[in-house]
């Protein structure tokens, strides 16, 4: 409590008119803390691919730390998330141990899907991430089945369906949208608009590039806000979250960020100018939420330095846990998989005989 009362103080003597004034100092220091944690996540999965401790697809949150935090949130630990394959940060802000996420990545037992999953299919029963999907727009009519099944059974839950720009021009985007607003479903599709589908801007991609607009043509309610504001974020989609909770009208958010890197890991990006790059640096949401601690007073700079080495600790902590866990079984290969046997389908293990 006196922590409380001097910490007023001290903010009260600062520079007056900071949009962080409103705003509880521990929990701007906890959005803080949980952006460089997926920083520091995410730079130290970029260097396990490299070391080929990762295989297959690695896709980062690098440049959307803002968002993902900020919309995380937003939710009640109940509330349902679908996402693409650039999942990692979500995993790690709504609730899932750092250490499952890594271990997911060196598809360890000890990862969010046994190991069995990866970077792009992550998924938590407990937390309620019902994945990670690898197919462009594959999670969005899968929300929207989800925020129907709540719906006809009388729950309070709401879906958030996260997914990039380029997926808005995909089939299933737009029949999704459809069937949520006719059948007044509690779901908010959040279109992470990073200014790139793999190689493409969205003008060249999107005839209509400020998205949003696109619930329009549903009449559903649609807005956009700045990616790169954690606050503005979280205010966006916590207002259109419990819309949707209470009076059941799902609702289109765009957030606009700049994705700092390539596509995936193994992509450099060479299509991009060192203008580009610049400006994408110069938009860095963790650098400007550091910048407006210290100039509203939450925080000094030794505080956050100390956050800064909690957070590259605990990174340091979620690769030594998945390097220390084991691989799955060889024997357990065919165990998750659901597909209705086909005659004459080998189901061989890797050194079994070939004729038996
Ligand atoms: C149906 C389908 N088509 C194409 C691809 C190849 N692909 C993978 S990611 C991607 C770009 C998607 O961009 P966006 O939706 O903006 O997401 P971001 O990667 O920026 O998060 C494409 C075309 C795919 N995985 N699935
Ligand atoms: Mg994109």
């Amino acid at each position: 409590m006196a922590a409380r009362t001097s910490e007023r103080a001290r903010r009260t003597s600062a520079k007056a008119g900071s949009p962080l004034d409103a705003e509880d100092p521990e929990t701007l220091r906890e959005y803080f803390r949980r952006m460089v944690l997926i920083r520091r996540f995410e730079e130290r999965a970029a260097q396990g691919y490299t070391q080929a401790k990762i295989g297959g697809y690695c896709h980062l949150n690098l440049g959307e730390e803002a968002t993902v935090v900020g919309l995380m949130a937003a939710l009640r630990p109940t509330d349902y998330l679908f996402a693409n394959y650039r999942e990692h940060g979500y995993a790690i802000a709504k609730g899932i141990a750092p250490g499952r996420v890594m271990a997911e990545l060196y598809g360890r037992t000890t990862g969010t899907s046994k190991g069995w999953g990866g970077s792009m299919h992550m998924f938590d029963r407990d937390t309620r991430l019902l994945g990670g999907y690898g197919v462009v727009g594959g999670q969005v009519p899968l929300a929207t089945g989800a925020a129907l099944a709540i719906d006809y059974r009388g729950g309070d839950e709401v879906v958030m369906c996260q997914m990039g720009d380029g997926t808005t021009n995909i089939g299933a985007f737009h029949e999704s949208l459809n069937i949520a607003a006719l059948w007044n479903l509690p779901i908010v599709f959040v279109i992470v608009n990073n200014g790139l589908g793999m190689g493409t801007v969205v003008e060249r991609a999107s005839a209509e590039p400020e998205l949003y607009k696109r619930a329009a043509a549903y009449r559903m309610h649609g807005e956009r806000v700045d990616g790169n504001d954690v606050l503005a974020v979280r205010e966006a989609a916590h207002r259109l979250v419990e819309r949707a909770r209470t009076e059941g009208r799902p609702a289109l958010l765009e957030t606009v960020s700049t994705r700092l890197k390539g596509h995936s890991v193994v992509d450099p990006a060479r299509y991009r100018t060192e203008a580009d790059n610049t400006a994408a640096r110069d938009a860095d949401p963790v650098a400007r939420l550091r910048a407006a601690l210290i100039t509203a007073q939450v925080a000094d700079e030794d505080e956050l330095a100390g956050i800064e080495a909690d957070a590259r600790a605990e990174a340091d902590a979620a690769v030594s846990f998945a390097d220390a866990s084991p691989h799955p079984d060889v024997s357990t290969l065919f165990d998750y998989t659901y597909a209705t046997p086909v005659a004459g389908d080998s189901r061989r293990l890797p050194a079994d005989p070939l004729f038996r």
